[in-house]
């Protein structure tokens, strides 16, 4: 073989791995591991950090502690992590009162939570408690805690796979 041969055979095996990799972005996929659902992607960690390090971690995954804004949203993580970690102790999701008590604000977008799944008694805030958790206890509703506690978390990160249009289309439905 040629070396040009062998160029172009490179090239064709460029061009159908870009095909493949067309066909499974716009099919909606995440990363291995991590979890779709509408316009997002979602990783549980296996592993646990304080608050501050869950935020820094999702960072290095090009990605943000999970910003819950919605009830079908958090309806779906409370169904998953019910359905795969029924004795997980909690979640760190993106949240926390750390500026003025008692005003809870997403951290990845800088604005007041704009949903809440608030369990029984939370935020309690104790002596402090400014981050915001998912409570396995409470079957995955909200509750604060103290931020510096070691706990699982979980990143989000938008699909680019979302829905797009074509010039001079628009979604319906
Ligand atoms: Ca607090
Ligand atoms: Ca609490």
């Amino acid at each position: 073989m040629s070396g040009v041969t062998v160029l172009l055979v490179v090239s064709q095996l460029y061009t159908v791995l870009g095909s493949l990799t067309t066909i499974a972005t716009s099919q909606g996929s995440c990363r291995h591991g991590w979890i779709s659902f509408q316009n997002s992607c979602y990783m549980f960690s296996h592993t646990v950090l304080t608050w501050p390090d869950a935020e820094e971690a999702c960072g290095i995954l090009h990605s943000t502690l999970a910003t819950i804004q919605t009830e079908e949203e958090q309806t779906f993580l409370k169904a998953y992590l019910n359905g795969i970690h029924a004795i997980a102790h909690g979640y760190w999701i993106d949240g926390n009162d750390l500026e003025v008590e008692s005003e809870w604000q997403y951290s990845s977008i800088g604005k007041p939570l704009n949903y809440t799944d608030w369990g029984p008694g939370e935020p309690s805030n104790g002596a402090n408690e400014d981050c915001l958790l998912l409570w396995g206890p409470y079957r995955f509703q909200m509750g604060d805690y103290y931020c510096y506690i070691h706990r699982r978390f979980i990143c989000q990160q938008n699909n680019s796979a979302a829905p797009t249009t074509n010039p001079g289309w628009i979604i319906f439905g």
